[in-house]
């Protein structure tokens, strides 16, 4: 058959953050601008509480049932692999992916349950990689309010800080790599995104970025983690 090689593949935008930072509502954004210029997207999200292995990551989080820390943090990182070859193939086939939360939230919450960094960051290994993550940050304060954290399971001031201070060191790590230069062409490229700030500041920022990954990632061969 006919291969067109000059048909660009699309490109992986993973948003991640804290509860209430904004995610879903940036994402949804994204993806209105995206059609509006004409660049075919599609937006997904993680958990995806509608596969199998989804619905039981959705009663764990509402506290209907109860899991081993290592059982649901292997769950999570299982619901990714069932999307991961309709991933690959959506972005094969020229279309951008906007994905609301990704590995790094799963690694984030787990270890800030305890679990090991290393441990929790290998069952997503070889998951397809992000081109461009950004990290949308909130305070509690601000999170508070947008009407306070909800009722699921860690949605709790003390584990929201904890999540933080780790998604920051992900970040700032990738940046200082960058800055010194010896940051691995593997490496994943963050951008932090001050999520404090009026929804349109934070979607001009957010656009920004855009704009610019979707000029580069395109040459470049798509990554695992
Ligand atoms: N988890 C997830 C793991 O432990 N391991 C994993 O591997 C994965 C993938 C569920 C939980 O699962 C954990 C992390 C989570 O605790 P979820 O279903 O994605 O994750 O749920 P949340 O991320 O918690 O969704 P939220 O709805 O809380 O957060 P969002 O999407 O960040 O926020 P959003 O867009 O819904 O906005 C929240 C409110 O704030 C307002 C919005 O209108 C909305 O009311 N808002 C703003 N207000 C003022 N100014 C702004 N700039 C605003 N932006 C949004
Ligand atoms: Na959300």
């Amino acid at each position: 058959s006919h291969v067109d090689t000059n048909k660009k593949r699309g490109v992986l935008i993973v948003i991640e953050g804290l509860d209430r930072s904004g995610k879903s509502t940036q994402a949804g954004a994204l993806a209105a601008r995206l059609a509006q210029s004409n660049v075919p997207a599609k937006l997904i999200k993680f958990p995806d509480r509608t596969t199998p292995i989804g619905k039981m990551i959705d009663a764990y989080l509402r506290s209907q049932s109860d899991l081993d820390d290592r059982a649901i943090h292997l769950l999570f990182s299982a619901n990714r692999w069932e999307l991961a070859t309709s991933i690959e193939r959506t972005l094969s086939e020229g279309t951008t992916i906007i994905c609301d939360r990704y590995a790094f939230s799963g690694v984030v919450y787990s270890v800030s349950k305890g679990l090991p960094f290393s441990w929790c960051k290998s069952p997503d290994i070889g998951l397809p990689a992000p081109d461009l993550a950004l990290f949308l940050d909130v305070s509690p304060e601000k999170a508070r309010e947008r009407g306070g954290y909800g009722e699921e399971r860690y949605e709790k001031e003390e584990m929201q800080k904890r999540v933080r201070e780790l998604f920051r060191k992900f970040v700032v790590r990738e940046e200082d790599a960058e800055q010194r230069g010896d940051a691995s062409k593997d490496d994943v490229t963050w951008v932090q995104i001050d999520a404090g700030r009026s929804l349109e500041d934070v979607k001009e920022s957010i656009w920004r970025e855009v704009q610019r990954v979707l000029e580069d990632a395109p040459r470049r061969p798509l990554r695992r983690l």
